[in-house]
């Protein structure tokens, strides 16, 4: 796989550097299961600190704003001119991996590093954001601090509450936000000249392909719902069979109804069902309740919503069936966002900077990205993860991939720059 050359006259990203923080931060928040920095943890609040850091060292002013969004600015040589946005996230999914969002937030960094060791000064400033709770595995609300920013915030984030009971009001200090100002931290379109997004593809495509960097062409949607079932807890060697309302039978069939939906039927490109809590959750107890997380992803909403017709069809079928109770509540919707062309060909044009070989893909993961491109245009680079593994602790992708996507964001920003 070639390697990325810095174009003729431009600063230079150092790889060292780069994957030396990457490997630093990826043992913040990590124990034998994977990545543990969950948004608002005390390993979130330790990712946020070390990031803080370098930002400072790299000659960054950092600023926290109401959604404990971190912000860092260096200012171009023209103060008229809008900020040139590079961000992503330092929150992981529970037993994650150590690139998701990472990558992004460190290479965004090491971009301002290269350009002041190359004595460049940008005419735009430049901005990194490391957005709060990207993934949403806090309070079920994902893009928190990324939709915060771009004024997209629903009444359910500010009513948001915990599993445990514990509120996102109460919860926002601890990373120095503030939800009463929740509006501050809205950005106006006229302050932003474009958004930057370096990701690992978390899929197979650029690694099965062999290829070092991805143009994204749009982000998919993604609908999300909580379903609960009640049933009858009982004896478990007492209780005949067909005096069962066995909430547990009735989850199995919804689950399978999940994979059948986006499987067999197609009705929308993937469908999971990612969690389940069984109550009381003993082995000689027909479980009473079950609560389950679904959720369905594509880039037509027109397939979410068809695909929502058939879950809540099945939850019908099933709950008469099995004598039980069922309620399916959606959580949340995002739409699919499209990358324009123009912004897709300033990441082609970047990566042919460097020399690379890129392709142009969707993504099948969410992102800030698709928040923020509601207030300034957007545009995302990925690179390969190895066996396209994510959202696990064998998430890989190489220190040359990551200095390729690295570089290739930099040229990106110089190119933004210069229209
Ligand atoms: O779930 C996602 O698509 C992203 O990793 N937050
Ligand atoms: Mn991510
Ligand atoms: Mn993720």
């Amino acid at each position: 796989m070639s390697t990325s050359s810095a174009p003729t006259g431009s600063a230079a990203i150092n790889s060292v550097r780069l994957n030396s923080h990457l490997t630093t931060l990826g043992q913040i928040g990590r124990d034998e299961f994977g990545m543990q920095r969950v948004a608002f943890s005390r390993h979130d609040v330790d990712g946020r600190d070390y990031v803080s850091g370098l930002m400072r060292a790299a000659g960054m002013s950092v600023r926290i704003d109401p959604a404990g969004n971190i912000i860092g600015r260096s200012e171009g040589s023209d103060p008229s001119l809008p900020a040139i946005v590079l961000g992503s996230h330092t929150d992981t999914v529970p037993s994650g991996g150590q690139y998701d969002g990472a990558l992004g937030v460190i290479a965004a960094i090491e971009v301002v590093e290269a350009l002041r060791d190359g004595g460049q000064t940008p005419r735009h400033p430049v901005e990194v954001m490391v957005f709060t709770n990207e993934e949403g595995t806090s309070f079920h609300r994902w893009l928190l601090g990324s939709r915060a920013v771009a004024g997209l915030w629903e009444a359910e984030d500010f009513a948001a509450v915990a599993d445990d009971g514990v509120t996102l009001t109460d919860t926002l200090p601890d990373i120095g936000g503030n939800i009463s100002r929740i509006a501050d931290a809205r950005r106006r379109p006229e302050e932003l000249a474009c958004y930057l997004e370096l990701h690992i593809e978390q899929g197979p495509t650029l690694h099965r392909g062999g290829f070092p960097i991805g143009v994204v062409t749009g982000i998919t949607g993604r609908s999300v719902y909580h379903v609960d079932i009640v049933g009858e807890a009982n004896h478990a060697g007492t209780t005949p069979m067909s005096l069962r309302r066995d909430a547990m039978s009735a989850a199995a069939q919804i689950a399978l109804a999940v994979r059948r939906i986006a499987g067999e039927m197609e009705v929308c490109r993937v469908g999971t069902v990612g969690s389940m809590d069984v109550h009381p959750n003993a082995g000689n107890v027909i479980p009473g309740r079950v609560q389950m997380g679904v959720e369905f992803r594509d880039e037509r909403m027109e397939s979410l919503s068809a695909a929502e017709v058939e879950l809540r069809r099945t939850a019908e079928e099933v709950a008469h069936a099995e004598n039980v109770n069922i309620t399916v509540t959606a959580q949340r919707n995002t739409p699919s966002v499209p990358i324009s062309n123009n912004m897709q060909q300033l990441i082609a044009d970047a990566a042919g900077m460097a020399g690379l070989e890129q392709v142009s893909l969707p993504s099948g993961a969410g992102h800030d990205a698709q928040a923020i491109a509601a207030i300034t245009p957007a545009a995302m680079v990925f690179v390969p993860s190895v066996n396209g593994i994510s959202h696990a602790p064998a998430e890989y992708s190489a220190p040359e991939d990551c200095a390729n996507g690295a570089q290739v964001l930099l040229n990106a920003l110089l190119l933004a720059d210069g229209r």
